[in-house]
């Protein structure tokens, strides 16, 4: 995993887009975004520890790619990379390739989270995402559910919506 701010051009949004300032796991979890790095051969006991620890109780696996998706590639990468929120907080565990998680921060800054295998990233309920592969156009992911395998995404604007309201509320008693 690597964190950085966006660099705001309008190329492809599968480059990079790298600005050169970094951001930390640190200041991920200001925003409530937790990460671990899984590997060897114990991952998915861990990926399991960390599931029961937070409630979880569905997961499914995504191949985002054209292989995966066949005719819904684009159109599903399309949903993915709308700006959204999700009234659950969501898992990824990501089992092979890679891609790139952005999140709002609290100024409204695009960072870029850059994932390949091993890493698990925890977005909270009410946060401003989206997600796009890079341009390897692949990445096979574990998607954890605390209810049923479904996750509505709410597209931005919900700066109404009661999981929003409580998100930015929990980073105020937090900070
Ligand atoms: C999401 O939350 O946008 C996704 O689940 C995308 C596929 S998982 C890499
Ligand atoms: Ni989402």
């Amino acid at each position: 995993m690597r964190a950085y701010f966006y660099d705001g051009s309008d190329s492809d949004p599968r480059e990079p887009h790298e600005q050169l300032t970094p951001v930390t796991p640190e200041e991920l979890k200001n925003l409530g975004v937790l990460y671990w790095h899984l590997d060897g051969e114990d991952y998915l006991e861990k990926v399991n520890e960390i599931a029961k620890e937070r409630n979880y109780k569905n997961r499914d696996e995504i191949n985002v790619s054209k292989e995966g998706l066949g005719d819904l590639y684009e159109s599903k990468l399309k949903i993915f990379f709308q700006e959204h929120l999700h009234e659950d907080e969501e898992i990824r565990y990501i089992l092979d390739g890679s891609g790139y998680f952005d999140v709002r921060d609290l100024l409204d800054r695009w960072v870029r989270i850059a994932v390949t295998k091993g890493d698990l990233i925890v977005l909270p309920a009410g946060i401003y995402h989206r997600f796009i592969v890079d341009t390897n156009d692949y990445i096979k992911a574990m998607r954890l559910f605390k209810e049923e395998p479904k996750w509505t995404p709410i597209n931005r604007p919900a700066d109404d919506n009661p999981h929003r309201l409580q998100y930015l509320q929990s980073l105020r008693d937090s900070g």
